[in-house]
């Protein structure tokens, strides 16, 4: 690889974090952007403001060695990542004002022969119609095959799943997508020079279109889990033991059920298809419907326990999306307990180990939450909550979101 290759990442969150210092210690010169002083401060310390395992460490190698730098702006380099969100606005629809800032931010510092990457999740025809579109009309040729003026430009999804974040940016399979032959093959060549795992190559619309695909066959299959769920309840049947049993056959792989669909991946670019496709895209609409309204049921399963109640009081354990994160984006945790709070039929307790504090909700430790519950909600199944089994909740009514309580699940 080419030692003194520059880079510059901008959005230095949950990917281009991790991504900017994997480049720094892989020996790349990075600079990494972020429009937040304080994220900027925080990590030229070589300190991180996320949560994910072993992050710390590269960050602060990356910084010792002098090869991570971050900074409001961008500079120069050889390649540009752009890491931004890309959430949704108003019913559904894509907001890309982050992609376009960024796009944007670099534009007086792009030269011939340098590589753009979009690897920000994007509805399919970002990267041509957006990226290289604002490059382009910016004077940057995205659009002749000239060795003299071309900038490359490619979409490169990320794929890795927050919690194992370092160890799938180099494992995973990469999809390189370029809005032309020459970008795709310059986006290959730059991202085989750190990824073990296989780099494919196709356009930019169908890597775009891949990246949405993935997280929305992961909603459709999470819906029918929820949705069974819901139909086991109806039945009086543990969903957990029905579908451990269901699993056992070759060819049936049905994922766990929970409270709802969080992050701000999988709950949200099933959307991107549907606002391009919605006329067609019925089982991905569906899904969404299903999952979103999860929180609600789980809602109602606790009303219906409280009312035996004169006040109780709800342990609700875990505010996060998912198991040992703290990113309580979009996280169906957060809907319910804010719901029940505001409700107020019950004193809320709640215990959520990966943050310090929470503007809204009083936290406490574990024991002395469900020492003090009457209820024990469980929301998510972090790893501190592992060891709760029935006998460890005896006298207490338990709605187990997460089947952590049932032994076979
Ligand atoms: N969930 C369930 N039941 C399950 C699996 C997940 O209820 O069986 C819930 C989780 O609790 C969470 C949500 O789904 O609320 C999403 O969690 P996740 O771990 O499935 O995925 P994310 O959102 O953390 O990361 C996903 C990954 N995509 C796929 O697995 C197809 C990751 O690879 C992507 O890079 C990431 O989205 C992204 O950034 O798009």
């Amino acid at each position: 690889m080419t030692a003194q290759k520059k880079i510059c990442v901008i959005g230095l969150g949950y990917i281009g974090l991790p991504t900017a210092s994997l480049l720094g210690t892989k020996g790349y010169d990075v600079l990494g952007v972020d429009v937040s002083e304080s994220v900027v401060n925080t990590i030229n310390q070589g300190k991180i403001h996320i949560v994910e395992p072993d992050l710390d460490l590269l960050v602060r190698s990356a910084v010792n060695s002098g090869n991570l730098r971050a900074a409001t702006e961008p500079e120069a380099a050889d390649v540009f990542i752009i890491a931004v969100p890309t959430p949704f606005i108003n019913d559904h629809e894509p907001d890309l004002s982050y992609v376009r800032a960024a796009t944007e931010s670099i534009l007086g510092f792009v030269k011939p022969g340098n590589l753009v990457i979009l690897e920000s999740t994007s509805p399919v025809g970002t990267t041509e119609e957006c990226v290289a579109a604002i490059l382009n009309n910016a004077g940057h040729n995205t659009e002749e095959p000239n060795p003299e003026t071309e900038v490359f430009v490619a979409h490169c999804p990320e794929r890795v799943l927050p919690g194992r974040i370092l160890i799938e940016l180099i494992q995973n399979d990469r999809i390189v997508g370029g809005i032309n032959d020459n970008s795709t093959q310059a986006a290959e060549r730059f991202y085989k020079e750190f990824v073990s795992g296989e780099v494919l190559t196709t356009n930019a619309r169908t890597a775009e279109l891949a990246k949405l695909t993935e997280n929305s066959f992961r909603d459709v299959n999470i819906a029918f889990a929820n949705e069974l769920s819901m139909i086991c309840d109806q039945c009086n049947i543990d969903v957990w033991e029905l579908i451990n049993l269901a699993n056992h056959h070759p060819r049936v792989n049905i994922l766990k059920p929970g409270p709802g669909v969080g992050g701000h991946c999988i709950a949200v670019d099933p959307w991107f298809i549907i606002d391009k496709a919605g006329e067609t895209a019925k089982l991905i609409r569906a899904a969404r419907e299903v999952n979103d309204a999860k929180p609600d049921w789980v809602i109602q399963k606790v009303v219906t326990k409280a009312e035996k109640f004169k006040r109780p009081t709800i342990a609700c354990l875990g505010l996060a999306f998912k198991a040992d994160v703290d990113d309580l984006r979009e996280s169906p945790a957060i809907d319910i307990v804010t719901a029940l709070q505001q409700m107020d039929i019950a004193d809320i307790v709640v215990c959520e180990p990966n943050i310090k504090d929470h503007a809204e909700f009083k936290l406490s430790p574990l024991s002395s939450a469900i020492d003090e519950a009457d209820i024990v909600l469980i929301l998510v199944d972090h790893k501190e909550f592992q060891d709760l089994t029935p006998s460890s909740l005896i006298e207490k009514i338990v709605i187990d979101t997460r089947g952590l309580t049932k032994s076979n699940a």
